[in-house]
């Protein structure tokens, strides 16, 4: 297993790379171009720059997330052929930096989605938060939310540009329904996957967030038996999981520890974080500690252990401690305990588990 740590680059995150590089064991630095648009090339000279930053620091740049799918692709819209030749440019830059993994979603309009961006937890810190009740009928709503509240900074897939658009955006996937939208990832996938052989560089794509349909849009990675569909849909190698545990943790009903069993060689990219059901629906946020949520850390960390998992790990969302000013779940504090439960945990497993 390889630790890394999420930045979204120099002047866009409250937290440097001096910082990280103090957090024990990180390797990595999971990063990307956030200023591109979905659909447009990834230029070397770009990549280039992000490379000579982590190099300073000894950080490889092994993980991207995310290159983001344009909604042409998700819709098989009138441009869907050139979005994808543009995504295999990308992959072909990114390959000449050694890039091996690209962590995509393929959620229609709405990237994760949380009602509360900074709920007490309780003990004076804060964490995301989604009371189910809020997620009725008004998207605009949530979307103005979200942007009042996500401390001046641009949250990837709730860029204002694209929420002023949300009506254009629905109409674009009122006949998009659960089927056409397979249909559309397994078109997608198969046109890249000879270019990620190519290149070496695996597709892992993310668990949808909340692992529920919202708003009537369809969503995709939500439960084991679509984890397991997904995989046969487009049975390669390449063809690749970004297994987030709070995102289908999310469910009650999933066991995340289960799915990591079942399908380990398909994950290249293991985001762990805890979550907290409340028997109405709605979820916090937690602690990476397995007794501060509901979904498991240690049996998740255990099954990774046990099947030999070797590719990139990184804590996910951390809650907003000792006073932190940062972006949303991505604050220095909590992510670097959260590292250091996660290693502890594998450390001992190293150990007395072999
Ligand atoms: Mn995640």
């Amino acid at each position: 297993m390889q630790m890394t740590f999420r930045w979204y680059g120099e002047g866009n995150d409250s937290v440097t790379l001096d910082q990280i590089r103090q957090i024990p064991g990180v390797e990595g630095i999971v990063w990307a171009l956030h200023d591109k648009m979905p659909g447009e090339v990834w230029e070397i000279d770009e990549i280039a720059q992000v490379k000579k930053q982590l190099d300073k620091y000894g950080f490889n740049m092994d993980v991207v997330e995310s290159v983001n799918v344009h909604d042409d692709i998700k819709t098989a819209g009138p441009n869907r052929d050139l979005y994808i030749e543009n995504y295999k440019q990308t992959l072909r830059n990114l390959k000449e930096f050694g890039v091996k993994v690209v962590c995509y979603n393929f959620m229609p309009v709405f990237d994760w989605t949380r009602t509360d961006l900074f709920h007490p937890v309780g003990d004076g810190s804060t964490a995301l938060f989604y009371e189910k009740d809020k997620i009725v009928d008004d998207p605009e709503e949530m979307a103005a939310y979200i942007l009042k509240n996500c401390e001046g900074y641009t949250m990837p897939g709730w860029e204002p540009e694209r929420m002023a658009k949300l009506k254009e955006l629905f109409a674009m996937y009122k006949d998009v329904t659960k089927e056409k939208l397979w249909e559309n990832l397994k078109y997608f996938l198969e046109a890249l996957m000879p270019v990620c052989h190519e290149c070496d560089i695996k597709m892992a794509i993310h668990s949808d967030d909340p692992p529920w349909d919202i708003f009537g849009l369809p969503r995709l990675i939500v439960d084991e038996e679509s984890v397991d569909h997904f995989v046969k849909l487009v049975d390669d190698p390449y063809n690749c999981l970004t297994l987030c545990s709070g995102s289908l943790g999310s469910n009650p009903k999933n066991n995340v520890a289960d799915i990591v069993r079942k399908h380990c060689d398909r994950i290249a990219f293991a985001h762990v974080r805890n979550v907290k059901h409340f028997d109405n629906g709605d979820f916090s946020e937690a602690s990476h500690r397995d007794c501060d949520g509901s979904i498991g850390i240690l049996d998740i960390m255990k099954a990774y252990h046990d099947c030999g998992f070797d590719g990139y790990m990184r804590p996910d969302h951390g809650r907003h401690i000792w006073g932190e000013k940062c972006r949303p779940g991505y604050g220095l504090y909590d992510r670097a305990l959260g590292i250091m439960y996660l290693l502890g945990c594998w450390d001992s497993l190293e150990k007395f588990d072999k």
